[in-house]
């Protein structure tokens, strides 16, 4: 695995890039670090809520205890995520939709950014902070920001969660599937801003390389992903992804 300090892309992943028809790219929290979105494991009171873990107050259990400080912490991240906007990476990962044959993204995140960049078909695996799920009917309902959210569900008065998946939960009926499929086609899987610690979103790099694809890593720091990597451009998402911009148009 190439380990590339200032990020610059190698003859290799240039002839890849500019070659490829099937790419996945996988994003956690770094990607929308640049818009100001807190990470979560990157220090500061981004992981920790109320003294609780990210991992704790995110959990199935917590929405059995304790749902309305469930809601306390996921308003809290909406009523943030409504000042902010999608960044370069956003709008770079926006771009190469149309730049390849069969691109696929997948996403960790449940902030949106990717679609309000203009992303299309994005894989949410772990769902949406903007979408509110009934927990008895499991009837869902989109949440506007500019409107107050949802509180007991309209269609049978229950009361409704955050439609988002929790630390203990399972993923979106067939969103795994679809991103596993994808990661075993690809010829090209970027893996940009994850910690890839949670499970199973990081085991979809480990599916692309074992199906023989090129797997690039961007992220300012290692990862347990970054070994088994055939490069890992060591830089903000930002920066880093606008490089294939400018590869872009010099090949046009
Ligand atoms: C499940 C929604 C089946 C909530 C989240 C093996 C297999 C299956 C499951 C497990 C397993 N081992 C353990 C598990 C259980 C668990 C898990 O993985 N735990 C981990 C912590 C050990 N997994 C689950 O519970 C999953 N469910 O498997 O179901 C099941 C169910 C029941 C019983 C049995 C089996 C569900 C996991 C989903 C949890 N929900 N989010 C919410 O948002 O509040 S996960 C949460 O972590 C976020 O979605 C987040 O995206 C995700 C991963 O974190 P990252 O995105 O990587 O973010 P992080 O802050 O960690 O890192 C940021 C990175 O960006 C860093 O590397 C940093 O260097 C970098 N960075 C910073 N700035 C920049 C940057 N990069 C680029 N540019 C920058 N500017």
């Amino acid at each position: 695995m190439q380990s590339v300090t200032e990020p610059s892309i190698s003859d290799e992943l240039r002839q890849r890039y500019l070659s490829a028809s099937r790419v996945l790219v996988l994003t956690g929290a770094g990607v929308s670090a640049e818009s100001g979105v807190p990470t979560f494991r990157g220090g500061g009171n981004s992981s920790v809520w109320k003294g609780m873990p990210f991992d704790v107050i995110s959990s199935a259990r917590m929405v059995e205890r304790n749902l309305p400080a469930v809601w306390e912490w996921f308003d809290y991240r909406r009523d943030l995520l409504q000042g902010l906007s999608p960044n370069r990476a956003h709008h770079e990962i926006a771009k190469w939709q149309d730049h390849f044959s069969e691109f696929t993204l997948v996403t960790q995140n449940v902030d949106g950014l990717h679609q309000r960049a203009g992303s299309r078909d994005v894989i949410e695996l772990h769902g949406s902070i903007w979408r509110v799920r009934c927990t008895v009917c499991h009837a869902r309902f989109e949440i506007h920001p500019a409107q107050p959210r949802v509180e007991a569900c309209p269609d049978c008065s229950e009361p409704v969660r955050p439609d988002v998946v929790l630390f203990g939960e399972i993923l979106p009926a067939g969103a795994f599937e679809r991103a596993a499929a994808a990661a075993a086609e690809c010829e090209l899987c970027f893996v940009i801003g994850t910690s890839a610690l949670v499970y199973p979103a990081a085991g979809l790099p480990e599916i692309a390389h074992a199906a023989g694809a090129f797997v690039c890593e961007v992220n300012p720091e290692r990862t347990p992903l970054s070994d088994l990597c055939d490069v890992s451009l060591m830089g903000k998402a930002g920066e880093v992804l606008t490089l294939f911009s400018r590869l872009r148009s010099e090949t046009v």
